[in-house]
């Protein structure tokens, strides 16, 4: 009888329509007549979700009944960008002609055109979610996604911050920051679960009701202020299954519980406050990328969302009735950098307090359930956290962490008996004035049975550099590597269309399986050398290199700034990530004012447009980025970067050889467009600083061609797309240290090429009415030993970009060439590859497939 009454997922026009109509009328309360198209943005969601749900449902059903070991993601940041296309992508609907599956994207968008709506119109109304900072939360995305693909029974697990990364506008050259509200016009993507609260405790202090003083024993923390944390779930479907995981964010709001104390002494107005502080908690993503400020409220979110997650996983395996030994046979926990670090000692709290199991049985629960990801070597990135901060917030925890130590260094000591100095060195608690402060980085090293690092060359240093006393603890097999990857679904066929398409006619699979298996794109190395072939591929990056040039013009008041007669002579080359002195933007715009400067001079020196572009031909250089708000440097560095564009933009004698541009507010769905338009990007961190990369993996899968230092994953994308392919430069990381050295101790020494440009920047030449604006930026290098190796890398920098020239505009066919071997053999930056080794080596979880 019920089956009857079972919800149906639109299959065709009509049921897509009906439902649309439905949710414009009923949902949206409104008439189609007055629809705009961010109400049949709203419609067209509410429409695809309800399959998602349908599927989300069967999905959940399914593991449910089959009770399979879980992965759980935790993980402070999710930078998921949009969700609708990616939806319309990977939810299939049966194929007209009834002969299989195929994207429902073209039925949304054939249906949407009858009711009189242009389905990119629609897709633009869909604000980001913008739930990270960076590489770290587009990274946890990335991986959501494969996992949903490869029905591996895995949540991610994060917070709903009511505001995400702050929206970036450039004013005067200078980035202002404005708060990201992106849940203005309400969310369709959501599901408000208020049934699944849970309550979370902060401050209060500790009892223990046996009497018994030792704090291994199970004892009670009486907690002072709580909070409720609700559920909201987002569907994550998977491309070509009908598998839809679950992302998990909780929102912080109020208990319904009254303070009476406050109020009957009349302070009602207190007792009110004191709740609505609730929702500060997850009001705001902390802006910070790599960089470690050690505030309360950041460490209230952690433990409000460790203690929220635990508390569903827990209640989850409870279901099973299966005995507490088998926890880590039922689940497993990945830590994305220390964030989530305390779900460690919350389990341990769990299990010894509540559940009252010994210490050491619960401990070897513990770590048997989690693994820590670690993303940088950075010293001003790691964790700590003050232990009087910490006392006061979490008093019972701060215990657990004593006693982990405790029992740690005694099996250190008795490993290394006369080792003073090691006990100090990895000691949890490091003994720092003016007071002592918890090493989260070690406490999630204690506490998991595997770590990894995200690249190869970075998971070396992680065991010669910041955790090298580890290893001689544990040994070298408790630390791995799992080199990062991308999802191919959006940063492939979402973001380019037109050369998905292509890749599919040409490895003769229009169905485009392959985004499946990219291991199949080599096929394409047979076509590098085929002359139609490259013309269509050429055609491709000339289409997308217009989109970019009208995102540009649409910023710039409708005014071009790259000229469109030669937009398929002009090498774009693109800079977009995060803004920090480690990426050294710096050093790519002093590239920029040296080519501006040699052009003006070999122009002074009397030779006509047509020789100097000979030498220096056409080329964009496109910037973007966000800085944190409080990085005065990188804040500096932006404002060079507009000055810089002003000058050279408006230089009417150099007649377009040379345009600068800054992109402002780089987001996700910027990057769909900026990426696949590039011929050339920069990624040219000081080697050894940057963990892996993952848009050096975007702009290759895009056909662009990679200028970079020896660092992170562009050593791993050297050796899979062939060294031929990939324009390498600078220092290596083995002489960082060294070259640091000498700078502190000997007298600066400048390249000249550096010198000119310096000088310049110093003459006030980009900011006349300041002239010692960028001073600091010129002194980090001169004065202050040039920590970033700036000078050590220049002249290498700029002889590669002179190649760079020589290849792209002598030797059109070779970079065609080069373009389409480095997609023939980036397969392996798939994210679908980490999400197989992750569940091999670290998870030990299998897929549960849907029944075909
Ligand atoms: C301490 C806290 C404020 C903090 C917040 C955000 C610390 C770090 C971060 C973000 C780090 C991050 O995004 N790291 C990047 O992770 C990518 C994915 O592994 C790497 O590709 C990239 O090299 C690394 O910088």
């Amino acid at each position: 009888v019920w089956s009857k009454h079972q919800v149906k997922k639109f299959e065709d026009n009509e049921g897509f329509q009906q439902r649309f109509i439905g949710h414009v009328e009923t949902t949206l309360a409104r008439s189609l007549y007055n629809c705009d198209d961010l109400a049949a943005y709203e419609a067209t969601s509410l429409s695809v979700r309800d399959n998602l749900i349908i599927n989300w449902n069967a999905t959940q059903q399914r593991i449910t009944a089959r009770d399979p070991k879980r992965v759980y993601y935790l993980s402070l940041e999710f930078l998921m960008g949009r969700a609708l296309d990616n939806a319309l992508i990977n939810m299939e609907v049966e194929k007209p002609d009834g002969k299989g599956m195929e994207s429902s994207r073209a039925l949304v968008s054939k249906s949407l055109d009858d009711l009189g709506f242009r389905l990119e119109d629609v897709l633009e109304k869909e604000p980001d979610a913008a739930l990270g900072n960076g590489g770290l939360g587009r990274l946890a995305a990335c991986f959501v996604d494969s996992m949903a693909t490869q029905n591996i029974p895995a949540w991610g697990y994060g917070l709903r911050y009511e505001y995400g990364i702050f929206a970036q506008k450039i004013i005067d050259g200078y980035q202002v920051e404005t708060p990201d509200y992106w849940l203005n016009f309400g969310d369709p993507w959501e599901i408000e679960r208020n049934e699944i609260h849970v309550p979370v405790t902060f401050y209060g202090y500790v009892d223990r009701p046996s009497g018994d003083t030792s704090t291994l024993a199970p004892s009670e923390w009486i907690g002072g202020e709580r909070v409720l944390a609700v559920a909201y779930d987002f569907p994550v479907p998977g491309y070509k299954t009908s598998t839809v995981n679950n992302l998990r964010l909780w929102k912080a709001k109020p208990t319904t519980e009254f303070d009476f104390a406050k109020f009957n002494s009349g302070d009602y107005k207190n007792s009110v406050d004191q709740q609505q502080r609730a929702e500060s908690i997850t009001a705001v993503l902390y802006p910070n990328d790599n960089f470690n400020q050690g505030k309360e409220l950041r460490l209230k979110q952690q433990y409000f969302w460790c203690a929220a997650s635990l508390h569903d996983i827990i209640r989850r395996f409870k279901k099973s009735h299966k005995p507490w030994s088998e926890f880590p046979e039922q689940v497993a926990i990945q830590l994305n950098d220390t964030h989530p670090t305390l779900a460690v000692v919350e389990l341990q709290r769990i299990l010894v307090d509540m559940e009252k199991l010994d210490w050491h049985a619960a401990w070897d629960i513990v770590v048997k359930t989690f693994s820590y990801t670690n993303h940088t070597v950075m010293q001003e990135a790691l964790e700590k956290w003050p232990v009087g901060l910490f006392g006061k917030l979490l008093p019972r925890h701060l215990e657990i962490i004593y006693d982990v130590n405790w029992f740690f260094l005694k099996e250190v000591e008795k490993k290394f008996p006369k080792d003073l100095g090691l006990l100090g060195r990895v000691s949890i608690i490091e003994e720092a004035s003016p007071e002592r402060q918890i090493r989260m980085a070690f406490l999630a090293i204690v506490g998991s049975h595997k770590v990894n690092g995200v690249a190869e060359l970075h998971s070396e240093l992680i065991k010669t550099t910041i955790f090298q006393d580890f290893v001689k603890v544990y040994g070298e097999k408790k630390f791995t590597n799992v080199t990062n990857g991308i999802t191919p679904r959006r940063w492939l066929k979402q973001a380019n269309p037109k050369l998905a398409e292509l890749i599919g006619q040409a490895i003769d699979d229009p169905d485009e399986n392959y985004l499946l298996d990219m291991s199949r794109l080599t096929e394409l190395a047979k076509k590098a050398d085929d002359p139609d072939f490259q013309e269509k591929w050429d055609k491709v990056k000339a289409a997308n290199k217009v989109q970019l040039a009208d995102l540009i013009r649409d910023i710039n008041n409708g005014v071009d700034i790259i000229d469109r007669e030669h937009i398929n002579n002009t090498l774009f080359d693109i800079q977009v990530k995060r803004i920090h002195e480690y990426k050294r933007q710096q050093m790519n715009i002093f590239g920029v004012i040296y080519r501006y400067l040699a052009i003006k001079r070999l122009l002074k020196e009397g030779a006509s447009i047509k020789e100097v572009a000979k030498k220096y031909p056409r080329k964009a250089s496109i910037f973007g980025g966000k800085s944190a708000p409080g990085y005065y440097m990188a804040k500096l560095i932006i404002k060079l970067i507009n000055s810089v564009a002003e000058v050279v933009n408006n230089d009417k004698e150099i007649q377009d050889l040379l345009k600068v541009v800054f992109i402002p507010d780089y987001n996700v769905s910027k990057a769909e467009i900026i990426i696949p338009a590039s011929d050339l990007s920069e990624h040219i961190s000081t080697a050894g600083t940057e963990a892996s990369g993952t848009s050096n993996m975007k702009f290759v899968m895009n056909g662009g061609l990679i200028i970079g230092t020896v660092d992170g994953a562009n050593v791993e994308i050297t050796r899979e797309i062939g060294e031929d392919n990939i324009f390498l430069f600078g220092n290596l990381s083995e002489n960082v240290e060294e070259l640091r050295y000498n700078h502190q101790f000997h007298e600066a020494e400048m390249p000249t090429e550096l010198d000119v440009v310096l000088k310049c920047i110093e003459s006030g030449k980009f900011c006349p009415d300041n002239a010692s604006e960028f001073r600091p930026l010129t002194d980090s290098i001169k004065q202050h030993g040039d920590y970033y190796l700036v000078s050590d890398d220049f002249e290498s920098y700029l002889a590669t970009q002179e190649l760079v020239d020589e290849v792209y505009h002598g030797q059109r066919q070779e970079w065609i060439k080069k373009s389409i071997l480095s997609v023939a053999n980036v397969g392996f930056f798939s994210s679908d590859r980490c999400i197989e080794e992750y569940s091999e080596t670290i998870w030990n979880v299998e897929p549960v497939k849907p029944e075909e």
